[in-house]
């Protein structure tokens, strides 16, 4: 028996939309692009909806330029993400042929959204700042401008006495990695529980949040880089209000403020494990950096299976580091503990999980544990 199908409608004229329709008109086998970031060659990150979908039918999308993207090399492994309700994201099959990526799902509906990773949509990020600031000690301390004037909301938790360590927490440098929004909101749901480790954590440290550092690049479905095109984890050292103010903003307040923490939230498109990178290149690095950078890895260690400490980035020669990059830049002005946070875009292979791969959720109950796992160091960390 043969169907005849009804045809494809693709869209990504939507936050952080990102699609290029090749030819949509064989509705079993759609040939899509992923769309460069703007003003630069990076790619990596798609997002789209797709109705029309037949019940019962399996549909395959191929996206046709994958194998031209910024980490080529991570397509191997990988699972796209779909959803019907833009609220349950689940994994979908995903073959990966050298050239192209090709995915397919069985449609239950008519309707499907797909996605690199479960976004976090700037609708969110609103209600997110909104619940922030309406809980007890927590404050809007100041708003920088993106490129586009989008807000870019600081939050203090904590009343900024005297003495008191200043925890930084940024995320989404990078706009395609949206697993580093849903950590801050893990971040945020835990000050909203506000159990006796937050209580004993606000009573001797500050935090200071940055839960979007780019809302540019993340609304136009960027992978990497701001609506001028710069890449702002490598901004760090030359800041500008035209091609770089997220990152201009962040340095000022933090000079006016002050850092005894920072901790940079990433997601990382090859590796399938949650690990951190360090300054260990910097010139200021010394051991007491290193012995608080070990105590953060080994306690979280103990504290959930979602991270682990054998797989990540070779480490820093000394003298070596990038010093255009956040983590080193920060370590460096303020000669505290900074690090790089990476999630993955597939799974942590360490507890995987069949169904979501690395998730929303997943970064959330991360974020609980980091903060479990500063609570008790955090006399030190000046
Ligand atoms: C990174 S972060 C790189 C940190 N590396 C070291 N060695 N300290 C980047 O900005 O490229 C990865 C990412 O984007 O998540
Ligand atoms: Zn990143």
């Amino acid at each position: 028996m043969s169907v005849t199908l009804s045809p494809l409608h693709i869209t990504c004229d939507f936050d952080s939309g990102n699609i290029v329709v090749r030819d949509a008109s064989e509705p079993s086998q759609v040939r899509l692009a992923i769309r460069p970031d703007t003003r630069s060659d990076h790619f990596q990150w798609f997002h789209f909806k797709a109705s029309g979908l037949t019940p019962g039918h399996t549909h395959r999308f191929t996206l046709e330029n994958a194998g031209q993207s910024s980490y080529n090399q991570a397509w191997d492994g990988y699972q796209a993400v779909a959803s019907y309700d833009q609220q349950h994201w689940f994994r979908v099959p995903t073959q990966f042929d050298g050239q192209a990526l090709h995915f397919q799902l069985e449609a239950g509906e008519q309707q499907a959204w797909f996605a690199y990773f479960e976004p976090y949509s700037r609708a969110r990020h609103n209600q997110l700042i909104e619940r922030a600031v309406s809980l007890p000690g927590v404050e809007l301390l100041a708003t920088g401008r993106s490129v586009e004037g989008r807000d870019i909301p600081l939050l203090r938790a904590g009343d900024g006495a005297a003495g008191k360590r200043k925890l930084w927490i940024i995320a989404q440098q990078h706009p395609g990695e949206h697993m580093a929004e849903w950590f801050m909101e893990g971040v945020i749901d835990r000050l909203q529980a506000n159990d006796a480790t937050v209580q004993a954590l606000l009573k001797v440290a500050d935090l200071y949040l940055i839960p979007n550092m780019n809302p540019d690049g993340a609304f136009h479905g960027h992978l990497r880089t701001n609506a001028q095109g710069k890449d702002l984890n490598r901004a760090w050292q030359d800041a500008s209000v035209e091609h770089s103010p997220e990152v201009f903003f962040a340095q000022q307040q933090m000079k006016l403020q002050g850092v005894d923490l920072f901790l940079d939230i990433h997601g990382d498109e090859e590796i399938p494990h949650v690990f951190t990178a360090g300054s260990e290149g910097t010139p200021g690095y010394t051991p007491r950096i290193e012995q608080l950078e070990s105590a953060f890895r080994e306690r979280l260690c103990r504290l959930t299976a979602d991270f682990q400490q054998v797989h990540g980035y070779p480490r820093d020669k000394p003298g070596q580091a990038n010093l255009t990059l956040a983590c080193n830049s920060v370590a460096q002005a303020y000669g505290c503990l900074a690090l790089t946070l990476e999630m993955p875009f597939k799974d942590h292979d360490d507890a995987p999980n069949a169904i979501t791969g690395w998730s929303g959720q997943r970064s959330k109950a991360l974020a609980s544990a980091v903060l479990d796992t500063l609570a008790p160091m955090v006399g030190d960390l000046r």
